[in-house]
Parts: C-alpha cells; sequence; structure tokens
C-alpha cells in the first residue's frame, strides 16, 4: 500500500509513499538526477535514475511523486526518496523574480513584497509565520485557561477609541463612520457586559503617516481586559505571566523554526521596571539625549533597551507613571498626582505594549473626556455605560507584529507581516 507523506511524516526505510510539493533544486549529474522536494514540512531529498534520470520541470512547479523510503545518513531527515514515478500536477510558467532555493532572500523588500506569495515560500519567512502563528494561538491558550472569554468586536465604528486624528474615514449608508483603531471601548463594555475577562486577537488600523520600521497601517492587536482589577501591577504580571507561556510554547513547537533564524528565545524571570521619570533622567545623565515631554521617543526606547539588557541582563522593561497629558482619555490618573496607573512594555527597544487601569466612575469619565477636548456626547454609547455599574478593570495590547519581528529577528516590521499595509502599499 502507498501511504500519502510529507516531509513531518515519520518515514519508514522500506515504504512506498507519495508525496507533493514544490521542485525546490535540481541537481543532475550523468546517472542521477537530485531534486529537492518542498513542502510546508521542509525539503526532502528524491533520487531519479534510469528511466527518470533526464526527468526535467522548472524550479517551484508542483509534483506528486511515487518512491521507495531509502535510508540516508547524510540527509537532515535521515532518509531520501528514490522515485518510482513523478507527476508534473501544475508547471511554474514564468521565471521566479528572485531565487528562493538560497540561504538568503537576495532582493529589496519592496521587490519582495510586491512578489509576496513567492518570498514568503523562503524557508526563513515559512518559519517566521509559523512562529508567529504559535504566538498568537498560545496567546488565546493561555488567556482561555484563565476563565477569559474570547470576544469579537466591530471594526467598524463611529468614533476612534485611543484620541487623536489617526482614523481612516469611511461612508457607512450616508452616515460618517470609522475603522476602528483598537477594541478599547468595546473590550472595556465586554467587561462590564458581565464577562470580567475577555480577549481579543484581530486587526485595527491606524491612519499614521508614518514611513517608518515599526508602523503598520493594520496591525493585529492582541488585547486583554480584566475586571475587578485596581492595581496596576497585577495587569504587568498578567503581561509577564503570558509573555513567558508564549515563549515557552514557541520554544517547545518551533525548534525547527528557531535553529532556521539561528534565534535563541529570551529567558524571563521577572520583567525589570522604570517610572517614565527615571527613564528619562537616565537617557539624559548617560546618554545626554533629551525626550519629548512626556514620553519616549523611538531612540529613546532603543538606548533604553541597551541600558536594561547590560544593567539586569532582560530583553525586556516595563515603562510606568505615564502623564495624563499623553495618555488617552480612559486612562487612570494615580492618587497623588498628574501622573497615570498606565505603562509600555519595551522588547529589545522597542514598544510591543500599552496597557493600564481604565477609568470606571462616570463623573471623572465625563472630565477626563472633557480635559482632552472631546466632547463626551460623540461618545455617549461608551461612556453611558459607566452609570450602570462597571467593576474597576484594565488591561493592555500586545502588536503582534512588533513582538514577532522582535522575536524572529526581523529588523522591519514588514518583515513580519504576511501582507503589509503601510503608507504606499495596499497591493498584494
Ligand atoms: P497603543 O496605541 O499603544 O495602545 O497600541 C498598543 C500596541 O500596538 C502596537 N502598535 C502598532 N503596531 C504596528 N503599527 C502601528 N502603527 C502600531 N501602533 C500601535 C504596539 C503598541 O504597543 N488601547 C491601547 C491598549 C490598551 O491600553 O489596552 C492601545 O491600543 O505594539
Amino acid at each position: 500500500m502507498i501511504r500519502i507523506v510529507t516531509t513531518e511524516t515519520p518515514y519508514k526505510v522500506g515504504e512506498t509513499v507519495k508525496l507533493s510539493g514544490w521542485v525546490h533544486k535540481q541537481r543532475y549529474l550523468s546517472k542521477v538526477t537530485f531534486l529537492l522536494l518542498r513542502d510546508r514540512g521542509g525539503i526532502i531529498q528524491c533520487i531519479l535514475e534510469k528511466e527518470w534520470l533526464n526527468f526535467r520541470v522548472e524550479n517551484e512547479s508542483i509534483v506528486e511523486i511515487i518512491g521507495d523510503v531509502v535510508e540516508s545518513k547524510k540527509q537532515k531527515l535521515g532518509v531520501e526518496i528514490h522515485v518510482r514515478n513523478i507527476r508534473v500536477i501544475n508547471k511554474c510558467q514564468k521565471a521566479i523574480p528572485f531565487e528562493i532555493n538560497q540561504s538568503e532572500l537576495k532582493a529589496g523588500m519592496d521587490h519582495l513584497l510586491n512578489h509576496r506569495t513567492i518570498s514568503l515560500r523562503h524557508e526563513k519567512n515559512q518559519a517566521i509565520f509559523k512562529i508567529q502563528s504559535v504566538l498568537s494561538q498560545s496567546f488565546g491558550d493561555f488567556f482561555t485557561s484563565h476563565g477569559f472569554t474570547r470576544i469579537f468586536t466591530p471594526k467598524i465604528v463611529s468614533q476612534g477609541a485611543e484620541g487623536g486624528a489617526n482614523v481612516f474615514s469611511l461612508n457607512y449608508f450616508g452616515k460618517n463612520a470609522h475603522l476602528a483603531q483598537s477594541p478599547q471601548f468595546y473590550k472595556q463594555m465586554m467587561v462590564a457586559s458581565g464577562f470580567e475577562r475577555v480577549f481579543e486577537i484581530g486587526q485595527v488600523f491606524r491612519a499614521e503617516a508614518h514611513h517608518s520600521s515599526r508602523h503598520l497601517n493594520e496591525y493585529v492587536s492582541l488585547d486583554v481586559e480584566i475586571g475587578f482589577i485596581d492595581d496596576v501591577k497585577e495587569i504587568m504580571e498578567w503581561e509577564t505571566d503570558v509573555l513567558k507561556y508564549m515563549i515557552s510554547r514557541v520554544n517547545d513547537q518551533c525548534k525547527r523554526e528557531l535553529e532556521i533564524l539561528d534565534v535563541k528565545l529570551p529567558f524571563i524571570t521577572e520583567i525589570p521596571c522604570l517610572t517614565l521619570y527615571e527613564a528619562q533622567e537616565i537617557l539624559s545623565s548617560q546618554y545626554q539625549k533629551a525626550s519629548p515631554e512626556g514620553d519616549l521617543d523611538s531612540e529613546g526606547e532603543r538606548l533604553i533597551g541597551e541600558y536594561v539588557r547590560e544593567k539586569y541582563n532582560s530583553e525586556f522593561v516595563f515603562i510606568t507613571n505615564y502623564p495624563c497629558e499623553t495618555r488617552p482619555m480612559y486612562t487612570m490618573p494615580s492618587n497623588d498626582s498628574a501622573l497615570t496607573e498606565s505603562f509600555d512594555l519595551l522588547y529589545k527597544g522597542l514598544e510591543i505594549t500599552s496597557g493600564g487601569l481604565r477609568i470606571h466612575d462616570y463623573e471623572m469619565l465625563l472630565q477626563s473626556f472633557s480635559s482632552k477636548g472631546l466632547n463626551p456626547n460623540d461618545f455617549a454609547s461608551y461612556i453611558e455605560m459607566f452609570q450602570y455599574g462597571v467593576p474597576p478593570h484594565g488591561g493592555f495590547a500586545i502588536g503582534l507584529e512588533r513582538l514577532t519581528a522582535n522575536m524572529t529577528g526581523v529588523g522591519n516590521i514588514r518583515g513580519a507581516t504576511a501582507f503589509p499595509r503601510d503608507l504606499e502599499r495596499l497591493i498584494p
């Protein structure tokens, strides 16, 4: 009997198998042709001799092979396939725009993104997106196992949830609507609806005209919101715990991918914490670097990343106690200062998370919106719920592409996005 297999299937020497995939590379010698077949799990060497010796097909064509499994100590899989029959299922008809059977893709980012289906076939890209898949899956698994409900909130909304004007507008049957900047209001509304603990994995949209290696106009936000919580440190502990879990899952499930990328993941014990004021002081005294009012800029984040790596041997650092002015209108102010109960998390000197406690008091919220120059009436359906009994709550959101890019050593966030949307790019 012929068993249908992939490169991931354990092979039994001596059996006859059928496998399908892409022709990765071919090498012709006088008495043998070597054909490397690639599928989702990797590459296997196939040997063509005798009547198949002169078989030729363009690389990247799709073929189906029936052959015998033969032990081969030189091969990574420990076996190779001696071909009995090979059938071309779909020929690659056009010269591919760049070689993908080399260890590195040698083309500029734009060219690679213009031909994304081809560049994604490269084993390093396959590895990046498999790791990303495990990151999002493990994020969901962690919170599901802690009593959280997965939610799906609308992406067509009437108001931006993050303050600021970076919203995409659209005509919604004659009404002015926006693409959601984040599920912020809705995740809070789900807590208030009695679910208490919720998470969401979904696309969000930011109309930011940035030309940068860290900004996308559409990205995946890993959002969490937790009811009955009144200390911002608890939220930071949740984030620390989920990151530990996500890293352990990638270590367990992506051994091959980590090897392909030559990446070792960080080991988190405890994440150090600096107040924004402390971080700005360190930048000023040790790096002679001025910071923007109430915030860090990207260079400041990078330098703080270096500082904590040296001082605490940590790739992560929480930055806390941001002032009200630089945080969104829903952020809980601290009792005794003009600061807030909020934080950012930097990973290798790049912000990957914002989070904090939220205002749950109706009057305080009205005042916060007004103080930011926002008309509470424009946000009535959100603000109204705070009159109906809302528990103290807080949460955070991780940018999936930033996390993946940093973890896999991709310098540009586009490399961790299958089909990025940026200032210029709307296709593919
Ligand atoms: P914030 O706006 O800081 O907070 O976003 C949270 C995280 O999302 C990622 N991110 C981005 N990634 C790619 N391109 C962008 N343009 C972009 N903008 C943000 C970052 C960032 O840390 N509602 C709050 C979260 C909360 O408090 O729960 C929010 O969206 O990794």
